[in-house]
């Protein structure tokens, strides 16, 4: 059994990135700028949006965030985000989520320029994905895709199932893997929490994807011998004997699991650290793009 070491992947990356923007800087005088914005006090929010910050730094991108109060309206942060569309020193646009109740997230989503959409979200870059066009590809189902690409993992012709069906990581992961190229061409299974027998699914899986939200949700019986188990899952579970009161948990019973797993991604330090690594490259691509 193999414990896929995000972490370290993206940290190769980011050296990876760092090289290539020291060339920009020499090619073009300038560097690739991200504007993240937060909106609210969320906790977990505001420990990615931190890492997000610091790991552009690392790479020599010229980051900045906007944090806004939890009151704010929906029409100031449309404004915000329509000053950032215009200013050519900014090649990405990240608004953190969720946002707070009194604002539309697809209202938002759309407001960003799909040219510095760099999460992916936008309904333009979304159709582009799906229809297999170049595009932004979100962080998250980006992030996994490179794991399995990086430890040699064969997608042609496995079956992929994927436990989910959210905008951020089930829908696009689906779609991704299923394309007609190289690192894809997997037969996906998309299966979710409304499934008769849920086990009747996961236990088929060639290559496990678990974007469920739920705590150590997917336990050794529903899986099979050898399966390949990717946890996107980042849940908070309370451990009063830590220093945080907390600890991180995915959704994967990561104990039961890899006992039958051939792969599998830890929580923390699998996928979470490889969703900001694939932001970077997103950022970069997005300021290579604008300069042809
Ligand atoms: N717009 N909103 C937008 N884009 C995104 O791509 C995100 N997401 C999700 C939440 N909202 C978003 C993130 O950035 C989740 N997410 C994210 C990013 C990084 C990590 C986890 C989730 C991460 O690096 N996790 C670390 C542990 C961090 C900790 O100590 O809390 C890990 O090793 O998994």
């Amino acid at each position: 059994m193999t414990i896929i070491d995000g972490k370290k992947v993206a940290q190769e990356i980011r050296n990876e990135l760092k090289e290539k923007v020291a060339g920009l800087k020499s090619a073009y005088g300038k560097v690739p700028g991200l504007v993240t914005i937060i909106v609210g006090e969320n906790p977990a929010s505001k420990v990615y949006v931190r890492m997000k910050h610091k790991a552009c730094e690392e790479v020599g991108m010229n980051p900045k965030i906007e944090a806004l109060p939890a009151t704010t309206s929906e029409d100031e942060l449309v404004s915000l985000i329509k000053k950032y569309n215009n200013d050519e020193n900014f090649h990405g646009i990240l608004v953190q989520l969720p946002l707070p109740e009194q604002i539309d997230e697809d209202k938002i989503i759309e407001t960003i320029s799909p040219e510095k959409d760099v999460d992916g979200f936008h309904p333009v870059n979304v159709g582009k994905l799906l229809i297999g066009q170049d595009t932004f590809e979100p962080c998250t189902p980006a992030g996994v895709v490179e794991l399995l690409k990086r430890y040699n993992i064969e997608t042609k012709g496995k079956h992929v199932v994927v436990v989910g069906r959210s905008n951020i990581v089930g829908k696009p992961v689906a779609a991704m893997l299923l394309q007609k190229k190289e690192g894809a061409n997997a037969i996906v299974t998309v299966c979710h929490s409304a499934a008769n027998n849920l086990s009747d699914y996961t236990k088929s899986a060639d290559i496990l994807i678990a974007a469920i939200g739920r705590p150590r949700f997917i336990t050794g019986e529903m899986v099979k011998e050898g399966v390949v188990v990717i946890d996107v899952g980042i849940n908070r579970v309370d451990a009063p004997e830590t220093k945080k009161g907390y600890k991180l948990v995915g959704d994967v019973d990561f104990d039961d699991v890899s006992q039958k797993a051939s792969f599998i991604t830890p929580v923390p330090g699998g996928v979470g650290p490889m969703t900001i690594a694939m932001l970077l490259n997103n950022t970069y691509k997005s300021f290579l793009r604008k300069q042809k």
